[in-house]
């Protein structure tokens, strides 16, 4: 009886070392709030520019107002690629109530530019750094103009274009805070 009693306390504390290891885990997901003013004339992302592992989970959380989060991508309604070929675009939908989340593992390296659809125009967008930059995301923003297939490709709009994070700025200190406005 005694060793089976003893045999029951290791079981508890292996599974006690296991939720551990689960927090652990937890705490590498990367969170960035969706932000808004009270009238809904100031919105944006925060942090608006985060560098994150191969194979980490970034979670968007909105704080105030409607928004989404959707990948530069041709097949989020024409928008031009800026994110690692190869890499599967997102999208989350309308995200309504505060507290309303959405995840997104990004695997392949590189740069990843994103956007809010009712805010794009506004300059509300993120850009995320997946271990080493490159790919579209890293280059200009016209840099498909004359290629062959992305005529009907939607460009970044001028505000938008302005309110992204250097990739250096990324590199260099892991998280980027717009510097404008309110936070
Ligand atoms: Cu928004």
């Amino acid at each position: 009886m005694l060793t089976r009693r003893r045999f029951f306390a290791a079981g508890g504390l292996a599974l006690a070392g296991l939720a551990v290891a689960r927090l652990a885990r937890g705490a590498r997901v990367a969170e960035i709030h969706m932000k808004s003013d009270m009238e809904g004339s100031d919105v944006w992302f925060d942090p608006i520019g985060v560098w994150v592992e191969p194979g980490q989970t970034v979670r968007w959380i909105v704080d105030a107002n409607v928004h989404t989060t959707t990948a530069y991508h041709p097949k989020n309604d024409g928008h031009s690629l800026r994110i690692p070929e190869g890499a599967t675009p997102w999208d989350s939908g309308f995200l309504v109530n505060p507290g309303d989340r959405y995840d997104v593992t990004l695997t392949v390296p590189g740069v990843y530019d994103y956007f809010c659809q009712p805010h794009e125009a506004a300059g509300m967008v993120g850009r995320i750094v997946v271990g080493k930059p490159g790919g579209p995301g890293a280059m200009a923003f016209d840099y498909f103009r004359g290629r062959p297939g992305t005529e009907n490709w939607k460009a970044v709009p001028p505000a938008a274009q302005k309110a992204f994070p250097s990739v250096d700025a990324i590199m260099r200190r892991r998280i980027v805070r717009r510097t404008r406005g309110a936070s």
